[in-house]
Order: structure tokens, then sequence, then C-alpha cells
């Protein structure tokens, strides 16, 4: 028995459904106007390419996930929640929820607090980091859907394992990173190939 393994689990697009969830609140608040289906989506940053579709539609983009109850009410991403759970039960397994606030802090550090209550439980609070530079947490893993996860250390500690979304789907994944399709894809594995 080696030390233990530490895992940083991102939350929008990975535990939280984000983008499915801007989707219907984009389009309840502004039915009049176009959108991009999942199936279409294009990069990380939903405001660009809303902004390529038509450059009015960046701010209204913004404007859904600065709302009040926009965070708190994401939906689960299938077996994600049970996935963390499960992982922070593991033997020599230490678990963290990772993920980075958008700047107008309004509601959003606070939702993704009661999110965490809400889904995983009060205790589990503990395990939260709140960071919008991820380069500078120590960890095995990090499983995040964000493709580039760059900051001030150039060499970060842990492997990043990309999560697959609606956004990263297509782009070819380098020789050297390793992905997750799905909570139904083999996490336990990936976990068991950095255990010493
Ligand atoms: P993370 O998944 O931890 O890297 O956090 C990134 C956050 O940014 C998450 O809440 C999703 C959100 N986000 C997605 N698209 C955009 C965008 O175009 N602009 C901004 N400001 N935030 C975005």
């Amino acid at each position: 028995s080696g030390k233990r393994l530490r895992v940083l689990v991102d939350m929008d697009g990975v535990l939280a459904d984000f983008e499915g969830g801007f989707l219907n609140k984009y389009r309840a608040r502004y039915p009049e106007e176009p959108y991009i289906s999942l199936e279409d989506r294009r990069g990380f940053w939903v405001s660009a390419q809303y902004g390529q579709l038509r450059s009015d539609l960046c701010a209204k983009a913004i404007s859904i996930w600065e709302s009040k109850d926009f965070f708190i009410d994401l939906e689960p991403l299938p077996g994600g929640v049970e996935a963390v759970k499960e992982m922070a039960k593991m033997d020599d397994t230490d678990v963290f929820i990772c993920t980075s606030p958008i700047k107008n802090y309004r509601h959003c550090p606070h939702e993704k607090y009661a999110w965490v209550e809400k889904h995983l439980g009060y205790d589990f609070l503990e395990q939260v980091i709140l960071t919008r530079d991820k380069t500078l947490v120590t960890g095995d893993l990090l499983i995040d859907d964000k493709p580039d996860i760059l900051g001030v250390e150039p060499k970060p500690t842990w492997e990043h394992i990309l999560f697959t979304a609606c956004h990263n789907k297509h782009l070819p994944v380098s020789s050297s990173q390793r992905r997750l399709l799905s909570w139904s894809d083999d996490w336990r594995a990936i976990l068991d190939s950095k255990r010493q």
C-alpha cells in the first residue's frame, strides 16, 4: 500500500449539466432568438460561440449563467454523484471538487456550495475547492471537460483526464491525453492506474 490517491473532480460539465441547463434557460428567456443545439456546440466558451452566431447574443448568453438560481438548478449528469460518493468511500482515496466560479460572484459561489450540499451532502462541503487557477492545486488526477487547463504553474502535479462533453467530443485527443467518455466509462481503472 503506497500513498493516498488524490482525485480532483470538476463540477460544470462533469458533475452538473451546465450545457443543458444553459440551453433550457436561454430558450425559455429568449424564445425568439437563435440558439446552438448541443450537437452543434464547439469550443469551451459558450458566449464565444453565441457571439459568432450574432454579436449581441454573447451578452444574452452571459445573462443566463449570471442569473440567480442558474447554478443551483443544474441537473446532475448521469452517474456523477454516485461515482464521486463511491470514490470517496474507497480506501486511500481523497476526492475534491475543484471548480472555477464565474467572476460575477453575486450568486455563483453560494450556489456551487448549495449544489454540493443538496446532491452530495453537508459533510462533502469539506471537499470543495473554488479556484480560478487549477494548476495551483496538487493532485494525482483532474477530471475536467475543459481541453486546456492553464495557469501560473507550468507543471501541475495532476494528470488531466478529459471528460467528454458536447463541446469537446470532436476534438482530437493528443496522444498523451486520456479521456473519460462519461461516468459509465471505466473511471475505476483510471484511478487504479495512478495507485502505487
Ligand atoms: P470550470 O468548469 O471549473 O472550468 O468553470 C468554468 C465556468 O465557466 C463554468 O461555470 C462554465 C462557465 N462558462 C462556460 N462558458 C462561458 C463563457 O463563455 N464565459 C464565461 N465567463 N463563463 C463560461
